[in-house]
């Protein structure tokens, strides 16, 4: 089996970093082993939570325990979304390196949570840079969003030519694969979300049509479901095509609930066979 070491937050009400991700990647048949980096009551997207956030000392020492049991030489991938500090940063990146002297076949998957498009910067200070220059140039995967892959290139872009360059930019600065989980552009069909994927033997593009309110934990749902597919199959365009599938299927039944928080219980049969398909071409 497929076993995902997933280093994230933890909520208690709703769906954000590993509360987003865990059940996800379980239903896709991947085993995972949760580390929490925080304990909150709810997302920060409330703008009131309460609970602590887990010393970045004690997320190394729940590792190292891990490490004890001798069985870090299982885990096909690390998995890791927002950092809250750049000392937690430090912790995981050091986790990838323990994981992989473990197994040298696995991979660290980094999603470099930090901002989005109209939101700007919503990370601590210190991220930004830690992310471009201690995550980057270890990360085997990573899913920016565009306004991640912007400031991770130092770019910016309006066409779809511009972003699969600044994508193969952040390739050659580490990743061998990279995920841009949200294409839109002032030079594109407006109403489309896109996602596109690049790795060594090229470029794929999906379209699904764009739901009119924002979701906080998908993108954290995004690169969990990529990963599982990613893992499993080893086929971009097929992990892409997937990916799209079931993110889009949750987003469209929590929309439709009205419920602020992702379905993703209730619409868990998405995660195995989703309701709406989408195909990826290649560019
Ligand atoms: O979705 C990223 C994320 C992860 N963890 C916590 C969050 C958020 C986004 O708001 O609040 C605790």
């Amino acid at each position: 089996m497929r076993t995902v070491l997933s280093i994230q937050s933890a909520v208690a009400y709703g769906h954000a970093g590993n509360s987003s991700a865990v059940f996800p990647l379980q239903r896709s048949g991947v085993d995972v082993w949760p580390v929490y980096t925080v304990n909150f009551s709810n997302h920060t997207g409330y703008g009131a939570w309460r609970g602590p956030l887990i010393p970045a000392a004690d997320v190394a020492d729940v590792v190292r325990g891990i490490d004890e049991r001798q069985v870090l030489d299982r885990v096909d991938a690390l998995l890791a979304g927002y950092q809250g500090s750049p000392e937690m940063g430090q912790v995981i990146v050091d986790a990838a390196a323990l994981v992989k002297s473990r197994n040298p076949e696995a991979v660290f998957c980094a999603d470099p949570v930090m901002g989005d498009v109209g939101r700007g910067f919503f990370c601590a200070p210190g991220i930004p840079e830690f992310m471009r220059d201690h995550v980057v140039p270890v990360a085997d995967i990573m899913t920016p969003n565009l306004f991640e892959l912007e400031y991770l290139t130092g770019r910016t872009t309006g066409t779809l030519s511009e972003v699969l360059s600044a994508a193969n930019e952040l390739r050659a600065r580490g990743p061998r694969h990279v995920l841009v989980t949200s294409v839109v552009g002032a030079d594109m069909q407006a109403g489309v979300m896109r996602m596109l994927a690049v790795g060594p033997d090229g470029a794929h593009l999906v379209e699904t049509p764009l739901l009119d309110r924002g979701f906080v934990g998908s993108g954290d749902l995004t690169t969990a479901v990529f990963l599982a597919h990613w893992l499993k199959s080893g086929d971009l365009a097929g992990s892409l095509a997937m990916t799209a599938s079931v993110v889009y299927s949750i987003l469209e039944t929590t929309a439709l609930s009205g419920e602020p928080e992702l379905q993703l219980v209730a619409a868990q049969e998405s995660i195995v066979a989703p309701k709406h398909r989408f195909e990826a071409t290649p560019l």
